[in-house]
């Protein structure tokens, strides 16, 4: 189908997009020739046009200021938040027509297929910042839908900092790197920061999200995500149902160590950004499944808090998520910069079945997005970019503007206009039945009242989730909250800070208080004001990572680093390496020199990475394969002793043959239940980390 916006649609499921951009595949082509952007044969890209050969340069060559030009307007503005990104194609497939609830498109059929761009990003970072920082994961879809685009716009955490959108800009800047010295770049560790969340008590429930191993996730692939705010999905009789959106990794909730995630920030900077290009491009295609907990005003009205209250979980015992299609991520981008850099994600897309809140932080959102997109892409007509533009007919009565790419035919720009009485083209009309109109509302939820600027009091409670949080933790991930929470106050320099942020973890819970008290060998102070009461809510184990429900079941999806050096064992090395393919993890061949090293039998193995440049941190579990003379020479490599250290430290499983013993001796490994002979039980022992170890290694708050 043909429309009017100059892209040529088909009206199929995901059709494919044909706009009047460079064909793909132009720049491949060997006997391409090179070109101006006015389309003029370059002779000579090496040499600019000068006035004899050591003359000076004329200003009459086109070929190199439009070259230069060019370049030197090749940045836009990076995002103010969530700057650095990576991002895939992908499909959603519904698993069921979910009618009954909403009309949006994308559900009504079993095994209907949506085409999606996912972009998952840190938050306090700028563009170039590296992927494993202590961060919330922004976690944004746009579905290209039949019916317009729907961008679920959400994070790897289902609460947020603040209530109210007004306070947005306080919190950026406060986590930001501090205004006068530029520093520190992604790291809440300091003042500003802590300064400002100790003054809102609001925060709380997301700092202990944000303190917990969820925000140094080991990939982009094992992390959960969350719409956060209550939405609507209303149904073709108007009846409105609401939602909580929750993604589930099928590759199971996994996190990094703090030490680990420090040491992988220095050994890889794109750590999460090449794992998501390297699974996609070996076909081991990332998954996660959507799900909704849906509910009706009697249900919002029993709960002890408001729905509308952004700070809030509603537990997965209470109210079970029902899982409703999923995501496959199957293709990466192109082109970094056109696609994942240009992607205009926006929460005011919605489509016809889904609607929103009055969550006064979803509130704000909608306005800000679509202001921030002028920003950086220039334009009110971004929305023409290929990674943006719609995939059904686009056609209205917007016209010019900045970068304008379409050419649209006729007088009829206005409307209601009688050109079609004179035989031109009157262009669309609006559409009462099928088209976009906001769900109503009820008067209870709309109340009408004077002007105010206020907080209802429904969303007074800002201490009892924390507490629910923290107490439904596994204790290996307790420990780890209140040793960042020591960590984070250890970096802030304003005693107050620390003191005001003590007395309000007293609230939360007096041990963890007492916990990070001790930590920064400061007294615990009484508690801070409340201004509702806190309440013991039943824990939620949903919530735990360490043996929690969606913990990884095998070393599928998984890297395992095999350390080989010259004199290894052949054959071990082969069925390592056979074991652990078949049983859909990664082996990461890692020796001392790149080129490779010459096995029992003479061949040459090639490896994947140095080791003085791919320690363990990089892999989920460890085999060392040595030879007695391989492991001699080993011991005298500070990298090889670190590798094992590490691996030993941040709790994973080391396989290895009996000649590598006198190296884990040297590296302090001490024998455990993790560390095993390269027979199949190194694939079992493989799938998880040791946390028993832990205790015996690191003095934990
Ligand atoms: Fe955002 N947020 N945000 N945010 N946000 C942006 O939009 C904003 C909030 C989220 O991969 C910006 O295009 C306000 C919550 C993600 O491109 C900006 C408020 C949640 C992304 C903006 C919030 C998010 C953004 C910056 C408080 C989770 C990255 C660049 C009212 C539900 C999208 C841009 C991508 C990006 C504003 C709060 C998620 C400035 C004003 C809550 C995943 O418009």
């Amino acid at each position: 189908m043909a429309s009017n916006n100059g892209f040529d649609t088909d009206n199929g499921n995901g059709g494919e997009l044909h706009q009047h951009v460079p064909e793909k595949g132009r720049h491949d082509d060997a006997d391409a020739h090179l070109t101006t952007n006015q389309g003029i044969r370059v002779s000579d890209n090496q040499n600019q046009l000068k006035a004899g050969t050591r003359g000076p340069v004329l200003l009459e060559d086109f070929v190199l200021r439009e070259k230069i030009f060019h370049f030197d307007h090749e940045r836009i503005p990076e995002r103010i938040v969530h700057a650095r990104g990576s991002a895939a194609h992908g499909y959603f497939e519904s698993y069921e027509d979910l009618s009954d609830l909403t009309r949006a498109d994308l559900f009504s059929e079993k095994g209907k297929r949506t085409p999606v761009f996912t972009r998952f990003s840190t938050v306090a970072g700028g563009a170039g910042s590296v992927d494993t920082p202590r961060d919330v994961r922004g976690f944004a879809v746009k579905f290209y839908t039949q019916a317009g685009n729907w961008d679920l716009v959400g994070n790897n955490i289902p609460v947020f900092f603040i209530q109210d959108a007004i306070k947005f800009p306080d919190l950026v800047h406060s986590v930001k790197m501090e205004a006068d010295r530029g520093y520190p770049q992604a790291a809440s560790a300091h003042d500003t920061f802590w300064d400002f969340i100790s003054l809102m008590p609001e925060s709380t429930h997301m700092i202990m999200w944000a303190m917990s191993d969820r925000t140094i996730p080991r990939s982009l692939r094992t992390i959960e995500g969350f719409g956060v705010h209550t939405f609507r999905m209303v149904n073709a009789k108007g009846k409105s149902t609401f939602v909580k959106f929750h993604w589930k990794p099928r590759q199971g909730l996994q996190s990094t160590i703090w030490d680990e995630a420090v040491k992988i920030a220095g050994a890889d900077p794109d750590f999460h950004r090449r794992d998501l290009f390297e699974a996609i491009d070996s076909g081991d295609f990332p998954e996660w499944e959507l799900g909704i907990q849906a509910f009706d005003q009697k249900f919002a009205d029993s709960l002890p808090f408001d729905v509308l209250d952004p700070t809030k979980i509603i537990p997965e015992e209470v109210l079970p998520v029902r899982m409703i299609g999923r995501m496959v991520l199957d293709r990466w981008p192109d082109n970094f910069f056109a696609e994942t850099e240009q992607v205009a994600y926006c929460p005011a897309n919605i489509v016809p079945g889904i609607d929103f809140t009055n969550d006064p932080l979803l509130q704000g959102r909608l306005f800000s997005y679509l202001d921030t997109q002028l920003k950086r892409l220039g334009s009110t007509n971004f929305h023409q970019i290929p990674v943006n533009a719609a995939r059904c007919p686009v056609i209205n009565f917007q016209r010019d503007g900045h970068m304008q790419m379409l050419q649209p035919k006729g007088r009829a720009n206005y409307e209601p206009n009688s050109l079609a009485e004179a035989g031109e083209a009157g262009g669309p009309r609006e559409c009462p039945m099928t088209g976009f109109s906001s769900f109503p509302g009820r008067a209870e939820q709309y109340e009408q009242g004077d002007k105010l600027r206020i907080r209802p009091e429904s969303f007074a409670d800002h201490y009892s989730q924390a507490r629910l949080f923290f107490r439904s933790l596994a204790v290996p991930e307790q420990a780890h909250l209140a040793s960042a929470l020591v960590f984070e106050l250890s970096k802030v320099g304003l005693a107050h800070v620390r003191t005001r942020m003590l007395a309000n973890l007293v609230n939360v819970d007096p041990d963890l208080a007492g916990r990070v008290g001790s930590g920064l060998n400061m007294p615990v102070p009484k508690a801070s004001p409340v201004a509702a009461p806190v309440r013991d809510l039943d824990p939620s184990p949903a919530l735990r990572i360490v043996d929690g429900p969606r913990a990884p079941e095998s070393i599928k999806g998984r890297a395992i680093g095999i350390l080989v050096a010259d004199g290894s064992d052949a054959g071990t090395v082969a069925s390592v390496r056979k074991l652990v393919k078949d049983a859909g993890a990664k082996p990461v061949i890692i020796a001392p020199r790149v080129g490779g090293a010459k096995l029992s039998d003479g061949s040459l193995l090639v490896a994947d990475g140095q080791l003085a440049g791919t320690p363990s941190v990089m892999v989920d579990a460890v085999a060392i394969i040595l030879s007695e003379a391989g492991c001699k020479a080993l011991l005298k490599e500070a990298a090889a002793i670190q590798f094992v250290m590490d691996a030993f430290g941040h709790l994973k499983a080391i396989g290895h043959t009996p000649e590598a013993q006198a190296l884990l001796d040297k590296a302090g490994v001490i024998a455990d239940s993790g560390v095993v002979a390269l027979d199949k039980g190194f694939v079992t022992a493989a799938s998880r980390r040791y946390w028993e170890r832990e205790p015996t290694l690191r003095m934990l708050a």
